[in-house]
């Protein structure tokens, strides 16, 4: 098969020569603490933006190619953040969930509101407003096969002092006017990874949720109803993170998980809605995060935890798989960032050894990745992993 044509975005910023063959990175954001990355063309020019969120209330958009910020004050403890045009103005808009004091309630997820000079104003979204549950993930999908956006947020439900909102759906009914589906019982463990994907082909969106304390689940959308299909997937338990990817071009979605105890897993779409997953295509086990015994490293194990990116590294048409790990420095140096190459997922590349983990990887195009060096609690780059622009020339 011919190899497709790379398409490069080339922004306006030094690009520093990275350890994956081929590739360079742009820093996006030299330092800043980071929730959850989100990529998505945030003015509407047609060129995809990147908006690395956390808790700051000074917040940045990075307008591609240009590397131009256009800044906002956001809500307080303001975690996950996804786009849509929620007033079908055709300004694409964010809505956020909120820490609510670690879940003690207050103030609730807040609609970010995009106006013609690009500014967002801060509004509640009615019916949406989740006012206690420690907000994780917000992510809009398709439940109703209609035009209006709806919404999964999770929340996570660690303070016993109150009652928790679990994770909830949200079905969007007006303008910024949401209500509540009550089939389906999400859990209040603080998914935090929510996929979505049309699983049978019907129209109509379903997701799967990663959990790193019980076990994931996967629901597939039959004509606007939820089904879970989890019980026949093998190794579901502590998925640390998941991305939908087409692996077999056969157009039925499929994913690829990472677990808390480092497998590395690709499911392939049977096609049959009832039972879409069940084995694995591809088992394998991923390398040590340190050089030292995890056992010998108490912070290590009760977090386990890796995240993945899909992109065409080498650019032989098979989707390859970016693992980073989640952890901030504390003790040495770890092995850093892995390039598992498909279809196999066999060999890979190290990207060598960082000072601080990767704590979300975000598609941009075929060939790049969004990757945060920084977590909720810890600050570090952000940067975009794309082909080098000298490989661009002819
Ligand atoms: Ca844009
Ligand atoms: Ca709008
Ligand atoms: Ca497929
Ligand atoms: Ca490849």
């Amino acid at each position: 098969m011919k190899a497709p044509k790379i398409d490069y975005i080339v922004p306006s910023a030094d690009c520093r020569p990275s350890k994956l063959p081929g590739y360079c990175e742009y820093v996006i954001s030299p330092g800043e603490e980071v929730f959850d990355l989100l990529v998505a063309d945030l003015n509407d020019d047609g060129t995809l933006d990147i908006y690395p969120h956390g808790h700051d209330s000074e917040d940045k958009v990075y307008l591609l190619p240009s590397m131009e910020t256009s800044q906002f004050r956001a809500q307080n403890d303001r975690h996950g953040c996804d786009a849509a045009d929620l007033n079908q103005d055709g300004l694409t808009d964010l809505y956020c969930t909120n820490g609510s004091q670690k879940g003690k309630g207050g103030d609730g997820n807040k609609v970010h509101l995009r106006e013609q000079n690009g500014r967002f104003e801060i509004l509640n979204p009615e019916g949406a407003e989740d006012k206690s549950g420690r907000g994780r993930v917000a992510r809009f999908f398709n439940l109703t096969g209609d035009e209006r956006p709806d919404l999964i947020v999770t929340n996570y439900g660690e303070n016993s002092e109150v009652d928790f909102e679990p994770s909830a759906i949200y079905k969007g009914i007006a303008d910024l006017k949401f209500t509540q589906v009550e089939a389906v019982d999400l859990a209040n463990s603080g998914e935090l990874c929510v996929e979505k994907a049309d699983w049978d082909g019907d129209g109509y969106e379903g997701f799967l949720l990663c959990d790193r304390q019980v076990d994931s689940r996967l629901y597939v959308n039959q004509g606007g109803q939820l089904i879970n299909v989890t019980e026949p997937i093998k190794y579901a338990k502590s998925w640390t993170d998941a991305k939908v990817f087409d692996f077999n071009n056969d157009s039925f979605p499929d994913f690829v998980a990472v677990t808390k105890v480092g497998l590395l897993l690709v499911f392939e779409n049977s096609g049959n809605a009832d039972e879409p997953f069940s084995k694995p295509r591809v088992r394998v086990h991923l390398p040590k995060i340190l050089d030292m015994p995890i056992e010998d490293n108490p912070l290590l194990r009760p977090r386990g935890a890796y995240q993945l990116g899909i992109f065409d590294a080498n650019n032989d048409t098979h989707p390859d798989i970016l693992i980073g790990t989640d952890y901030p420095t504390s003790d040495g140096l770890f092995r850093g960032d892995f390039v598992f190459y498909g279809p196999k997922y066999k060999n890979y590349d190290s990207l060598g050894s960082v000072a601080s983990g990767t704590g979300h990887i975000a598609s941009y195009n075929h060939h790049s990745l969004v990757v945060a060096r920084a977590g909720s609690n810890w600050s570090g780059e952000v940067v975009l992993l794309t082909p080098a622009p000298e490989k661009n020339q002819p």
